[in-house]
């Protein structure tokens, strides 16, 4: 199956996520400790680009494979094609979700970026397989990323597409996951809080959902 309806623990990386470990080692303690996705993000300054790209992108691609964890990459679409990845995420700004969906086929995932529920309502038209909302909380991962969201911003879209599969992404700690679970998201998505953990496997530990009668509503 294309999609997996099991709450999500939606890692991203780039080759500079990391201020202690390298990225590979870092992302395959992710796959141990349970992650059940894994985007490629490499944006910024000294990002890879060409030849040096798509070899890390391979790297971390096998690694993905060997745990069974779907391989998807931010925005660069060719690229994604280019060597079979499992799935695509885009923002607002790069190319329209339906263009996306149109080039890469209805088995690869789609994940769109949205910040209200109009957006949601496009990506959705577009036939996007899950939203990413946020940032929830003050993210220091993104440099333009848009005012906090808040949990009433994932409530707000929630209510309105109770079906739609949402990740929450931006400031998402062990700390406050669970008020991001409570919303009601089909994931969390983080950067930092697994890419500078010192121990990965219980930093994950501590994102998972709660157990459902935890959750209050
Ligand atoms: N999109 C919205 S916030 C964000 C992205 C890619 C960054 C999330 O990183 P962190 O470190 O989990 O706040
Ligand atoms: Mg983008």
């Amino acid at each position: 199956m294309k999609f997996s309806t099991k709450p999500a623990i939606y890692f991203i990386m780039g080759s500079q996520s990391s201020t202690e470990k390298g990225p590979l080692e870092v992302l395959e303690t992710a796959l141990k400790g349970g992650i059940t996705h894994f985007q490629l993000r490499e944006k910024g300054q000294s990002a890879l680009i060409g030849s040096a790209l798509l070899n890390f992108a391979l790297q971390c691609q096998k690694l993905c494979r060997n745990y069974s964890v779907p391989f998807i990459i931010n925005d660069q679409v060719e690229l994604a094609c280019k060597i079979h990845a499992d799935g695509v995420h885009i923002g607002q700004d790069d190319r329209a979700a339906w263009q996306v969906r149109k080039k890469i086929g209805n088995n690869k995932l789609l994940g769109v970026s949205v910040h209200s529920i109009e957006e949601a309502r496009i990506a959705i038209e577009n036939r996007a397989d899950y939203v990413g909302m946020g940032p929830v909380f003050e993210t220091f991962s993104k440099v333009d990323a848009k005012k906090p969201a808040g949990i009433k911003g994932i409530r707000a879209v929630k209510n309105e597409f109770p079906d739609l599969p949402i990740v929450g992404i931006g400031g998402i700690t062990s700390e406050n996951a669970v008020q991001v679970w409570q919303a009601g998201v089909w994931g969390i998505a983080v950067i930092s809080a697994i890419a500078n953990a010192t121990d990965i496997g219980a930093q994950i530990a501590a994102l998972q959902m709660p157990y459902k009668e935890e959750i209050k509503k």
